[in-house]
């Protein structure tokens, strides 16, 4: 858990040494692969990225690894479902630094091999529903979020977490041209107790491999309970703040999308219905299933009590 550790204590003190030589093994693979390339900017290759399946995973059938990675949401390349799998590979990803500031004890900018010293990898396999009604099982790699906000010491006046995309016009079709559809950078916020949550992660891989750039390559959030929208990509900024923070869907349509955008079947959105959606794979056109969009995305049992005494239908 610790970014910066003193140079006399060997990590292999501070962790478990089948977890430590794991975790220098996966470094040691990123940077063979290019993704923790110190040089000039590097177009990575996918890497096998081993890591054990956590307890925190649905058993549910897996959506294919074709379909997560062809249809997806990501405007900095476009707003096409396939735009992000045909123009993101222009991406560079290495070298990648995310800049930690705002009210932590450490403000700094870590490199990605910084970042990933925080936590041994899992495999998290999660439910992920967008709020255009359709939804996915991803197997995902990656590391709670709290490990990495504890590693930096968040100040007692911290209330939020505020993170940022990449904004590269040369590299991102979607933020150069006469349309832009959206506000630059991409932004998105969680409170600081959502943030800590231990299903909250940031994840570096997708598949046993590396992350495609159109899944957010190299380093994305996910919070399974939350519309998708809020599993911010290619994150190079996290703030901690005593304000809550602009989320960029709210910026662009306040009355639909709200800062909490919890998945709740109960509550429509102004333009269509949240109480079903159609699992990616399952069927199309006529054939198309519709399953019931479950509380949180099914994880109430875990994550209600955050809301308690909270008003769901005027915090949405
Ligand atoms: N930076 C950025 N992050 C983003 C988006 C985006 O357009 N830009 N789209 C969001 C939306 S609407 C969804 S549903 C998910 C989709 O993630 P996936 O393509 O990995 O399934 O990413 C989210 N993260
Ligand atoms: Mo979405």
């Amino acid at each position: 858990m610790l970014i910066r550790r003193p140079p006399d204590i060997p990590s292999s003190e501070i962790t478990p040494k089948r977890l430590y030589l794991r975790r220098r093994d996966m470094i040691a693979g990123l940077l063979a692969a290019g993704v923790l390339a110190a040089g000039p900017r590097t177009r990575a290759t996918a890497a096998p990225l081993p890591a054990a399946k956590s307890p925190s995973s649905t058993d549910e059938r897996q959506t294919t690894r074709a379909d997560a990675t062809s249809y997806n949401n990501f405007y900095e390349f476009g707003v096409n479902k396939d735009d992000p799998a045909k123009y993101a590979n222009a991406l560079t990803v290495a070298p990648w630094s995310v800049k930690i500031d705002g009210l932590v004890d450490k403000p700094a900018t870590y490199t990605l091999e910084d970042v990933l010293k925080s936590a041994p990898l899992e495999e998290r396999v999660y439910r992920l529903r967008c709020v255009e009604g359709w939804s996915m099982v991803i197997p995902w790699i990656g590391f709670p979020l709290a490990a990495l906000l504890k590693s930096v010491g968040p100040q007692s006046g911290a209330k939020y977490v505020a993170f940022e995309t990449l904004v590269r016009p040369d590299e991102m079709p979607g933020q150069k041209g006469f349309f832009q559809p959206l506000e630059w950078p991409y932004v998105e916020g969680l409170r600081l107790d959502e943030a800590m949550h231990p299903l909250t992660i940031l994840a570096v891989g997708m598949y046993g491999e590396t992350l495609p750039n159109q899944n957010g390559a190299p380093l994305r959030l996910v919070v399974p309970w939350k519309y998708g929208f809020k599993s911010i990509k290619s994150i190079v900024r996290i703030s901690l703040t005593d304000k809550q923070p602009p989320t960029t869907w709210n910026i662009m349509a306040a009355s639909e999308y709200g800062f909490f955008s919890n998945v709740n079947p109960e509550v429509d959105h102004p333009r269509w219905s949240q109480a079903s959606e159609r699992r990616i794979g399952e069927g199309s056109g006529i054939f198309t299933k519709r399953r019931p969009t479950l509380m949180f995305n099914g994880y109430a049992e875990q994550v209600a009590g955050l809301y308690s005494g909270l008003d769901l239908r005027a915090n949405y």
